[in-house]
Formats: structure tokens, C-alpha cells, sequence
């Protein structure tokens, strides 16, 4: 029975979305049980298979899983139908490699920053093993962790996918936007060198270097054309009397959506609390290229330049209310100049722009509920899901 109430109706929304998500995590279960079937059948000892099965476990599903669910959820946008069972099986196995692949980076970000948590929980690299174990922390060690949660994707692409027409596209895209991501992370962590602090060398175009490439190809283009990929979508087709070049056009549409995504990310970093996202936020103290600073630079009197230029990037190891205090002076003139407000209005112009950008999508004629093509709610959908986070 339809349910007819407000209430009725949101809490069917939300059941869906449940149900929606506990499909999605059974598939990293298959996953996680296959990863370690692979380690056995290497005849790998019993601790070092423990260890890795405690490596994706804390690391891979406890996320918002947003990149993960989007192959699924692009999929069967872009086919106008529900998923039969082996198309969503792969969708989301694809949607899973992504999050290995986020897993990789985070692991190792967290030592890169110098970060304490994340999603709720000590960063896996300080995560304690406790009195029984023979090994006090994780530590180091996580850098291993790390390449062995990437090597998982390729070992799982080979298996699944290797008989696919489309596998070596998505071999590149896998391979294309972990290089890219890289770039990113090398040009935001040279950027905020320790020890020598200089506003100077940033800037907005800098920033959007950074973003574009440390978040916006594997968060967003990779999960997308990926889905693009598994369904077929032909690299041109005709659209609105004209040939038009999909994928071209979801790079284009996605790579703003991912520099907003990474706006919200440096924002939250300022504004939010631990407890609403998950982390602690370390781009003051670490020297970030952060758009809170890039914009705080960009209207800051010269007395506050001033203010910024002392208390920015002070990380200091050995005492930590020293640097708590730096880092709230610095919040303190990100009030004075109302970032917040700043922010709000930068997100209400830039959402606004790619709601612009995602209507001009063309559809082929008579591609409605038939033909694997792009269509704007792929875009909307992503959108839809970020759009004012607080997390
Ligand atoms: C995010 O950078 C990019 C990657 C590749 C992890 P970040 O350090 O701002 O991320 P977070 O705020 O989650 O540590
Ligand atoms: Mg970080
Ligand atoms: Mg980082
Ligand atoms: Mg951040």
C-alpha cells in the first residue's frame, strides 16, 4: 500500500535508502571474503591474513560510501531501468574498488597530514593493537596497508572483468585517476611545507590544481565513467542533431562538481565539529592551501593579513596547547570576516552554475528507457546527494 502521510512517506524514503545501502555493503562482504580467500590459497600464515582482513574491515566500508553507490546508482540512470542481479553484482563490485582505492588514499593522507581520526576513530596508522598483541601500534606499517588495499583492485578487476570488452578501459580509468590523484596530493603537500610558512605561495588557481586533481577524478569522473563504461555508452553518438562526445562532457560536469565537493571538504575542516564529520580538522595547523585561507586572503584588511601570517600553519608536536592557540586565532578571523557567509554564498552561485551546465545535457531522441546514454539526472542525482552536507 502507498503510504500517504508526510511522515509515512519519508520513513518509506528512508527505509529504501537502507535498504538501498544494505544491498550495497553484502557485496563488500563477497568482496572482503574473496580478498581472503586469495591470501589463504597463497597459504599466507594465519596472523598476516588476520591483519589484512582488519585492514579492509576498519578502512574500506565505514565511509558515506557515496562514490562506491554512485556506479549503481549511475547505472541504472544511464540504462532507465533496474539493475538485473549480475549487472548490479558488477556495478557494485566496481563501486566497492572505488572505495578500496579511497581507502588507500585516506590510509595514507592520514600520515601525510598528521591527521588523529577519522570517520570516528583513530586514524588506522595510530590505531593501538592493545596488551595481547605483539605489536603495540599499527604505525608504519599502514604504509603497507595501504598498497595492499590498491593492489586489491587490480586483483579484483583481473577476476571479475578480464572477459569483458570493456575491461581495459577501466583498468586505465583506474590506473589514469590514481596517477592523477597523486599529482594532487604531491602539489597540496608541497605546498604547505612545514616550518616556512608563506601566504604568498598561494592561490585560487593553485587550489583548484590541487582539488581538481587530489579529489575531483576519483571521487567523481572515475565512479561515473565507470558506469559509463560497464553499460555501454559509445564514446560519441548523435544527440540534439549534432555528434556529442559523453564522456568529454561528464569530465567537464564532474570536475566542477568534485572542486565543489572539495570546497565543502576544506570548509568543514574549519566549521565542522568533530563529532558532525568524523575527523579533526588539521589543514590550519598543517599549512593547508585551503580554500578557507585562499578566500580569507582574497577580502582580509592588512592588519588581519597580518594575523594570518603569525598564526597560520604553527603545527607544533611538542606543545599542543601552543598550537591550539594559533589555530583559534586563525578561526577567530575566519569569523570576523564571516566566512561562513562567504561560503553559503559560494555554494548557492556555484550550484546554481552546474544546475545550468547539467540541463543543456542532450538526449538522443527515442533513447528514453532504451539505449545506454548520458542523461542530466546522473549528474542531478550525484549532486542531489551533496548539495548543503554537513558531513
Ligand atoms: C583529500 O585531501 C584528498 C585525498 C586524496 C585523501 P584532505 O587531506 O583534505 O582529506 P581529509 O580532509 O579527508 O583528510
Ligand atoms: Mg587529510
Ligand atoms: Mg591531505
Ligand atoms: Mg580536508
Amino acid at each position: 500500500m502507498q503510504p500517504t502521510n508526510k511522515a509515512d512517506v519519508a520513513l518509506a524514503a528512508g527505509d529504501k535508502k537502507k535498504a538501498r545501502r544494505a544491498r550495497f555493503q553484502r557485496v563488500f562482504e563477497t568482496m572482503r571474503d574473496e580478498l581472503i580467500a586469495h591470501m589463504t590459497a597463497n597459504h599466507m600464515p594465519d596472523e598476516a591474513v588476520e591483519w589484512y582482513r582488519a585492514n579492509l574491515e576498519y578502512n574500506v566500508p565505514g565511509g558515506k560510501l557515496n562514490r562506491g553507490m554512485s556506479v549503481p546508482d549511475s547505472a541504472e540512470v544511464i540504462l532507465g531501468r533496474a539493475l538485473t542481479d549480475d549487472e548490479y553484482f558488477k556495478a557494485a563490485l566496481l563501486g566497492w574498488m572505488i572505495e578500496l582505492l579511497q581507502a588507500f588514499f585516506l590510509v595514507s593522507d592520514d600520515m601525510m597530514d598528521d591527521s588523529t581520526t577519522r570517520r570516528g576513530q583513530p586514524c588506522w596508522y595510530r590505531k593501538d593493537l592493545g596488551p595481547n598483541s605483539a605489536i603495540a601500534k599499527v604505525g608504519n606499517i599502514a604504509i603497507n596497508d595501504s598498497f595492499m588495499l590498491e593492489g586489491a583492485i587490480y586483483h579484483l578487476l583481473k577476476k571479475h572483468f578480464r572477459a569483458e570488452p570493456y575491461y581495459v578501459d577501466i583498468l586505465e580509468l583506474f590506473q589514469e585517476t590514481t596517477f592523477q590523484t597523486e599529482m594532487g596530493q604531491l602539489v597540496d603537500l608541497i605546498t604547505a611545507p612545514e616550518d616556512n610558512v608563506d601566504l604568498s605561495r598561494f592561490n585560487m588557481d593553485k587550489y583548484k590544481f590541487i582539488v581538481r586533481y587530489k579529489t575531483a577524478y576519483y571521487s567523481f569522473y572515475l565512479p561515473v565513467a565507470l558506469a559509463m563504461r560497464m553499460t555501454g555508452v559509445p564514446d560519441t553518438y548523435t544527440a540534439a542533431g549534432a555528434p556529442f562526445a559523453p564522456y568529454e562532457t561528464a569530465l567537464k560536469i564532474l570536475i566542477d562538481i568534485g572542486e565543489y565537493f572539495q570546497v565543502q571538504d576544506d570548509f568543514l575542516d574549519f566549521h565542522g565539529t568533530e563529532a558532525q564529520i568524523g575527523k579533526r580538522g588539521t589543514d590550519i595547523v598543517d599549512n593547508k592551501c585551503s580554500w578557507c585561507v585562499n578566500t580569507a586572503l582574497g577580502v582580509v584588511s592588512p592588519a588581519q593579513r597580518k594575523v594570518l601570517d603569525e598564526h597560520y600553519g604553527r603545527k607544533n608536536l611538542q606543545d599542543h596547547e601552543e598550537e591550539a592557540k594559533h589555530e583559534r586565532e586563525v578561526k577567530r578571523l575566519y569569523g570576523e570576516i564571516e566566512l561562513p557567509r562567504l561560503y553559503r554564498e559560494y555554494e548557492e552561485r556555484i550550484v546554481g552554475e552546474i544546475r545550468k551546465v547539467v540541463a543543456t545535457v542532450p538526449v538522443p531522441e527515442g533513447a528514453q528507457g532504451q539505449g545506454a546514454v548520458l542523461r542530466p539526472e546522473v549528474f542531478t542525482v550525484f549532486l542531489d546527494k551533496i548539495v548543503g552536507r554537513s558531513k
